[in-house]
């Protein structure tokens, strides 16, 4: 076990006021991991896969109304309101532990406690953060122990009195009534009860990853951001590396695995993947700015995951990989919409009910056989296109950052931002399309500054100054672009494939990076010109690119209108530069549009 007497003493005082059975401390071993499966398989809270066809994989169903995260339910827990900000939800920590020690109170009755001590980051890297997660479920401990390092190399590298993060977690009764994701930025822990959902639960990834971590990141003068890392390797052999932030379910896992086309892969083109979601960036001795995923596995969105969406992924999940919401198969296998393979003529849906392809509900709608927000949880070892420098303690360093969103009209495929600040305005002003990660309406648009409106465990005003601070102690800024996979035509058609395709996008933004490729310079930043783009082997309709990279200026304007509204909610925090940057960009587009 462990000599850390303030970790001991953590524990009793939760399991007093949880009262499991009994108190399980868990040492990462394949044995103990084996023996808990075998546990829960007794239980019926995970299910065994078809060994043959899928080793090592088993099968989980969340509650019905425990599907995705809570954002309403998530709150920031400061002594003083302001400290959360207006992006939040706020509690006092006094009534936030109080109304949460309510739900938690002999929770644990009959159950068992785990105790997960965990490292976000390679185990005593100096950029690594230790957490201690308790938690009354065996499917969080198995998830845990795919997404992070867990067990006694952690608890060695805690010693008798190093820092850690305290993650308490409890089923409860499951209830929305009773559910509450809370962050205590200020005693550094997390309190999550009611919820079984990976996004609300696992507590290293969004809870302390983002939340906690950015907090701690601002004090300590990192980045903790909501970002895949990747690396392109060029036909000259160099890497050049680039960090990207999208909102949730909008492609970060596809692109961080993306297989460049047959045309430029025969070039010499590679991907390397170094994470899927999450980036702990700092600044090293060299002045630039470095990465680590502090995770080691994905927890992806499952339906659309196919071969031809992004191969990768599917190699990564065939083995001890846990699936979530998925449809179930008679041979104890896993089907999912928009995967491989056609619909099986039957199956076992993520509700638990039984079912067929076409099925529909009492008003007529098509019942999916797995959740839209159905997950996977894999090793990233287990990736093809696991980048080697993965377990390097300081990362990679990032020569692009990259914002995007789902937008059906207004933003172009790629443009450059003009420097550092007015990427951080690009970044702040950013907006997307509600996906079905996060409860809500499907489809509206809504301001996701940098993806981590849900994430920022502080205001966002004080966020963007961190990030302009940033800017300023960097020798070399990485450049920052902003891409659109999604915009469409009239008819309501993509205009552009996406998937590997993207990778022409990285190529023209790592060709910027390196000074080898010209763009054209407009109000919003800078465009390819079309010519700047490589085709090779892509037919797109006529007139479509000419389309992907138009700018109406009128349309921008309206859309400043919406963003200033935004903005106007940080009040006095929100810094002068983005106040700048968006009368700069008024102005631009203004001339542009007299002009047409
Ligand atoms: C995720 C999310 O699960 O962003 O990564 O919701
Ligand atoms: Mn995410």
């Amino acid at each position: 076990m462990t000599e850390h007497r303030k970790l001991k003493r953590w524990v009793d005082e939760m399991a007093g006021m949880c009262r499991p059975d009994d108190i399980i401390w868990v040492d990462g071993s394949a044995g103990q991991k084996e023996s808990l499966k075998r546990e829960a398989f007794e239980t019926g809270e995970i299910i065994e896969l078809n060994q043959e066809k899928l080793p090592g994989c088993v099968y989980h169903r969340t509650a019905l109304n425990d599907v995705a995260r809570t954002e309403n339910l998530t709150f920031i827990c400061t002594k003083k309101k302001i400290d959360a900000g207006p992006t939040n939800n706020w509690m006092l920590p006094k009534a936030a532990y109080a109304k949460a020690a309510s739900i938690f109170k002999d929770s644990m009755v009959g159950r068992k406690m785990y105790v997960i001590p965990f490292s976000m980051g390679p185990v005593e890297s100096p950029f690594s953060k230790i957490g201690v997660e308790l938690t009354d479920s065996i499917y969080v401990v198995l998830n845990m122990s795919i997404m992070v390092k867990v067990g006694a190399d952690v608890l060695k590298a805690l010693g008798r009195d190093g820092e850690f993060t305290k993650c308490l977690h409890g089923q409860a009764e499951r209830e929305i009534e009773k559910r509450l994701i809370l962050h205590f930025p200020e005693d550094n822990a997390i309190w999550s009860v009611g919820s079984g959902y990976g996004g609300n639960v696992l507590l290293g990834k969004k809870c302390m990853g983002l939340r906690i971590a950015s907090h701690i990141a601002k004090e300590e003068g990192w980045m903790a951001e909501h970002m895949l890392v990747l690396g392109i390797e060029k036909p000259d052999g160099i890497i050049d590396y680039i960090a990207a932030a999208f909102p949730s379910a909008c492609g970060k896992t596809n692109l961080a695995m993306l297989v460049p086309p047959k045309g430029l892969e025969t070039k010499g083109y590679k991907i390397w993947t170094v994470g899927d979601d999450i980036a702990w960036m700092r600044i090293d001795s060299d002045g630039a700015l470095w990465a680590i995923n502090p995770e080691t596995g994905f927890f992806g969105v499952t339906p659309g995951t196919n071969s031809k969406t992004n191969p990768n992924a599917v190699k990564t999940i065939a083995r001890n990989t846990i699936y979530t919401n998925v449809l179930l198969k008679p041979d104890k296998t896993v089907w999912w919409e928009d995967g491989d393979g056609d619909p099986p003529l039957s199956g076992i849906d993520w509700k638990g009910n039984a079912w067929q392809p076409g099925m529909r509900d009492k008003e007529g709608k098509i019942i999916k056989g797995a959740h839209p927000n159905a997950r996977f949880t894999a090793p990233i070892n287990q990736c093809p296109s696991i980048s080697h420098r993965v377990e390097h303690h300081h990362g990679v360093p990032i020569s692009a950052i990259i914002f995007g969103g789902r937008r059906a009209h207004l933003a172009p495929l790629v443009y450059e931002a003009l420097n550092w600040q007015h990427g951080v305005y690009v970044g702040a002003s950013m907006a997307s399309e509600r996906t079905a990660a996060q409860y809500g309406k499907l489809g509206e648009v809504r301001r996701d500054p940098m993806a981590m409106l849900p994430f920022c465990g502080y205001h966002m005003g004080n966020y963007f100054s961190h990030w302009l601070k940033m800017g300023k102690r960097m020798k070399k800024c990485p450049r920052v672009f902003h891409v659109n996979w999604f915009k469409q035509d009239k008819k309501g058609g993509f205009l552009w494939p996406g998937f590997g395709e993207n990778f022409r996008v990285l190529e023209w933004i790592i060709d910027r990076c390196n000074d080898k490729v010209g763009a054209v310079e407009t109000p919003i930043g800078y465009l390819p010109r079309a010519k700047d783009l490589n085709m090779t082997g892509l037919d797109l309709p006529k007139g479509a690119l000419k389309e992907l990279l138009k700018i109406d200026a009128d349309e921008w304007l309206d859309d400043l209108k919406d963003q200033a509204e935004f903005f106007k909610k940080f009040g006095r925090k929100l810094p002068k530069e983005l106040k700048n940057e968006h009368a700069s960009l008024k102005k631009r587009l203004t001339k542009r549009s007299k002009k047409c």
